[in-house]
């Protein structure tokens, strides 16, 4: 299916030629056809000769109703551009054409239509001279009459040439539809319509709604009014929802794959048209089928920040109208050049911003962003429309020079760390986390490289050997002494090796800890129980201590050590066995 847009002056005829094409009325409301006026969106369809179904959006022309000519035309990618013969070349007819144009709508059609009261000619040069000015540049013309019928044949042949040239939609994109109506079906419940540009909907799809912070579920779906169980894009679609209160979803709200879209408050854009400054303060800004008032504040000569009245799910490269509704003009075309910009608050914010700007294209790049952003969630850059790469961990995203000098400083972290605290065995991850501003653990350890080691939660220079002063200390502790003597409180003090040296030794598997201030070798245990084991079982605590040729305050808790470590049994009568 392909969808059109009908554009052009109020009573020109775009409605009379959409009802001779279809066979549909496009007036749907009891007052469109008593005032013979187009208010609202209509919308009918009609088959080519070719096989090809065409949808009309059929849109008013009256002036006091462009923001619905808008809605209308927001997503829609081909116009039917429509000229009374009679009339020619309409105020309505330039403000339509300067809002398809600021959308950037590159396929269309003109149709010069009533052609049955005046000769065709000189509507049809003027209209094609204004239309190649704009991105719709050379389109094919036709004259008919929607009254007579006069000339449809052709045009039918001239929309199946259009409909042809127009893109293939991506049905595998995310969903993003923009609602232009919202009514109660008895029985049914809540249905949105709308122009679904890419991806696919689905009966039984779950999918977020702007402004509802609930999942809601596709209870149905129609196009060209017949049920289907899919509804790839393009498409003209109406959705039934469940669990959705009609008063909390209208035109402007859209239907989004979960997890794809982030709704923004503020975004940096490129303005196509009047320059920047000197644009008034306070706009209206349409995209899809939504109109929000805007705050414009010019940074470079096209480009500016606009601070939305409402969250709207838009991506890098989303085109966009900003219109004057007091002055009924339309200001430009915009492309969303940035969906999460940076803050403006340092001095010289806004003119390096500008700058940055102007070299951006709209086109999401992933090396650009991340060369701006130096680090990115995969959620986020997914949600900005940016394509994704390889993460450097989990689900981050890294500039790769950024990396590399997080990779250095990082270094250099652990290695100041190590020099200021020589009894620590490396820095806390999370403490390094924090050194280098980084938002996730996971970051950090994937920057870790040999020789450097993660253990125990700490991030330790590599190869390192065991700080020399407290080897040194611990070597003149056991100085003269018998292997299972330990050095006296007083002793240990005068080495300078107090309960933070003694724990460090420890970690550093230079001791053992026996008691407070009791230690011996790291290899006592192991060579106590060698002696213990080669005198008389069972042995007392007493002979224990004389074979070992040690005092109590060592025998004691070195037993039991060994008692914990099940190298020794502890008998009924206090005597053990090795
Ligand atoms: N003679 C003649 N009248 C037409 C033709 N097309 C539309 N009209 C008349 O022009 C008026 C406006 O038509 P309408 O389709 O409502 O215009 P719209 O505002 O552009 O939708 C109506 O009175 C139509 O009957 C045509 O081709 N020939
Ligand atoms: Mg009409």
């Amino acid at each position: 299916m392909h969808v059109i847009a009908t554009a052009g002056h109020v009573d020109h005829g775009k409605s009379t030629l959409v009802r001779a094409l279809t066979g549909m009325e496009p007036d749907r409301w009891a007052e469109e056809r008593r005032r013979g006026m187009t208010i609202d969106l209509g919308f009918a369809w009609t088959g080519l000769e070719s096989g090809a179904t065409v949808a009309f959006v059929d849109v008013p022309g009256h002036e006091r109703f462009v923001p619905n000519m808008l809605a209308g035309v927001g997503p829609v990618p081909a116009a039917m551009i429509v000229v009374a013969a009679d009339e020619g070349w309409k105020p309505q007819s330039a403000e339509h054409l300067a809002a398809l144009d600021a959308l950037g709508v590159r396929h269309g059609l003109l149709v010069v239509t009533r052609s049955d009261l005046a000769g065709p000619g000189p509507a049809t040069t003027a209209a094609l001279a204004e239309i190649a000015a704009t991105s719709l540049g050379e389109v094919e013309a036709v004259a008919v009459s929607g009254v007579t019928g006069d000339g449809l044949p052709k045009l039918r042949s001239a929309l199946d040439r259009l409909v042809e040239r127009l893109p293939d939609a991506d049905g595998d994109a995310a969903v993003r539809l923009w609602i232009d109506r919202a009514f109660t079906i008895k029985g049914a419940g809540t249905v949105v319509t709308g122009t679904l540009g890419a991806g696919t909907l689905r009966v039984g799809d779950e999918l977020e709604l702007t402004g509802s912070d609930r999942p809601v579920r596709v209870r149905g779906l129609q196009s060209l009014g017949q049920p289907a169980s899919v509804v790839p894009g393009v498409a003209r679609v109406a959705v039934n929802l469940r669990g959705v209160d009609k008063d909390t979803v209208g035109r402007g709200e859209a239907l989004l794959t979960p997890g794809r879209f982030r709704p923004t408050e503020l975004i940096d854009v490129r303005v196509h048209g009047d320059a920047t400054v000197g644009l008034p303060s306070t706009l209206t800004l349409h995209v899809g089928s939504a109109a929000v008032p805007v705050r414009v504040r010019p940074l470079g000569p096209d480009t500016a920040r606009l601070r939305l009245g409402r969250a709207l799910p838009l991506r890098i490269g989303d085109r966009a109208l900003l219109r004057d509704p007091g002055r009924h003009h339309v200001v430009g075309g915009v492309t969303v050049l940035d969906v999460a910009p940076p803050g403006l608050r340092r001095r010289g914010a806004a003119a390096a911003r500008a700058a940055e700007l102007d070299g951006m294209s709209g086109v999401a790049d992933l090396a650009g962003e991340l060369r701006r952003r130096r680090l990115a969630h995969r959620d986020e850059l997914e949600r900005m429309g940016v394509p994704l790469g390889e993460p450097v961990a989990g689900e981050w995203l890294a500039d790769p020079a950024y990396w590399a000098s997080l990779g250095s400083q990082l270094i250099g972290v652990v290695e100041d760390h190590a020099a200021k605290n020589p009894l620590e065995t490396g820095i806390p991850v999370e403490e390094l986390r924090h050194r280098l501003g980084l938002p996730d653990r996971e970051l950090v350890t994937a920057l870790v490289r040999s020789p450097l080691t993660v253990q125990g939660g700490r991030v330790a220079p590599g190869g390192r050997s065991l700080p020399a002063e407290l080897v040194q200390a611990v070597e003149k502790a056991f100085e003269d002494s018998p292997p299972f003597v330990a050095p006296e409180t007083y002793r240990l003090a005068e080495l300078g090796l107090g309960a933070r040296q003694l724990a460090a030794a420890v970690r550093l598997g230079l001791l053992v800890q026996l008691a407070p201030n009791v230690v011996l070798r790291a290899g006592a245990p192991a060579a106590a129980a060698e002696v213990l084991a080669a005198i008389p079982q069972p042995f007392t605590l007493s002979e224990a201590r004389q074979a070992l040729g040690t005092s109590r305050r060592v025998a004691v808790p070195l037993l039991e050590l060994l008692d914990r470590t099940g190298v020794t049994r502890r008998l009924a009568d206090d005597r053990r066995t090795v």
